[in-house]
């Protein structure tokens, strides 16, 4: 069976699980959010990462379908435990760029919201530069509809795309969640360092909020605080859960 027609069968039979990463309020290490991240339970192999399929599914096109799966469980899970009385956290969805230049995506996340009841202020979509930058006219539209929508829409990778200064002013994004590669030498790193502060300093200039992404120890905890850095995520803090883990911490949180 190739690839391709294993991927096809796993949407089917149901094979592909969310696990969710927490991410935090830097300056409390309380969690406010969490990025959903998917992974496959292969009948024989065991549990498979994304780099072992994402770019198979954003070959073939399944990435739209089991995006949208992704969205949707996404969506109910986090409504069912909202209405389960667990704390409100956000959820963050990551999207690929052929999700998002198809054209049924705004549709799509409309209906999802709609059919899984989850209140619009709980999703958040993460896009990437290039997927911006390849049409500019157009993806400044959809993402100004989908914020129309009430959905926080965030630049994930930051930093390690090539988009340009001149289109962060305007575009209509709420976060920035710079890189793991630039916070991962931190403290050993001064350039790192001073690309990171600058990032949070020119990010919040333009009234948006920072995650770095990829933290692992107290010195990079404590760089990112004293930089004013809003949230954070990574191993330090928690790694990707899941669902019974995730409750499990949310739980001890109330
Ligand atoms: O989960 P992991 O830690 O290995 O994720 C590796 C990469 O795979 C992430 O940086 C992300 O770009 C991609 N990825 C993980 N989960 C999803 C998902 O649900 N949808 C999409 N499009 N990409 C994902
Ligand atoms: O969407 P994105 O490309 O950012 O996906 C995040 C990826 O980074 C996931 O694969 C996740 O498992 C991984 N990750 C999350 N936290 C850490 C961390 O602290 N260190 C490292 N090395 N990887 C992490
Ligand atoms: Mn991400
Ligand atoms: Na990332």
């Amino acid at each position: 069976l190739s690839l391709e027609n294993e991927l096809r069968n796993a949407l089917a039979n149901q094979e592909f699980e969310l696990y969710f990463q927490p991410q935090v309020h830097i300056n409390s290490s309380e969690i406010c959010g969490m990025e959903t991240l998917i992974r496959w339970q292969h009948p024989s192999k065991g549990l498979q990462y994304p780099d072992q399929f994402i770019d198979t599914l954003e070959e073939t096109g399944l990435i739209v379908p089991v995006g949208e799966w992704i969205l949707k469980e996404s969506c109910r899970l986090v409504s069912s435990w909202l209405k389960a009385g667990l704390p409100p956290i956000k959820v963050a969805v990551n999207i690929s760029a052929r999700q998002f230049t198809d054209p049924g995506f705004l549709r799509s996340v409309e209906k999802t919201l709609a059919a899984t009841g989850l209140p619009t202020e709980y999703l958040e979509l993460e896009i990437t530069e290039s997927m911006v930058m390849g049409n500019i006219d157009e993806s400044f539209e959809l993402l100004q509809k989908l914020r129309e929508l009430g959905v926080t829409l965030s630049i994930d990778d930051f930093g390690t795309g090539y988009s340009s200064l001149s289109y962060l002013k305007s575009l209509p994004v709420d976060i920035l969640k710079v890189d793991r590669s630039f916070v991962m030498d931190i403290p050993n790193s001064q350039s790192d360092m001073e690309i990171t502060a600058a990032i949070i300093a020119m990010a919040h200039k333009l009234q948006l909020k920072v995650v770095a992404e990829g933290i692992e120890n107290p010195e990079q905890h404590d760089f990112l605080n004293q930089n004013n850095c809003d949230y954070g995520q990574g191993y330090l803090f928690a790694k990707p859960l899941t669902q019974k883990e995730l409750i499990e911490v949310l739980n001890k949180q109330r």
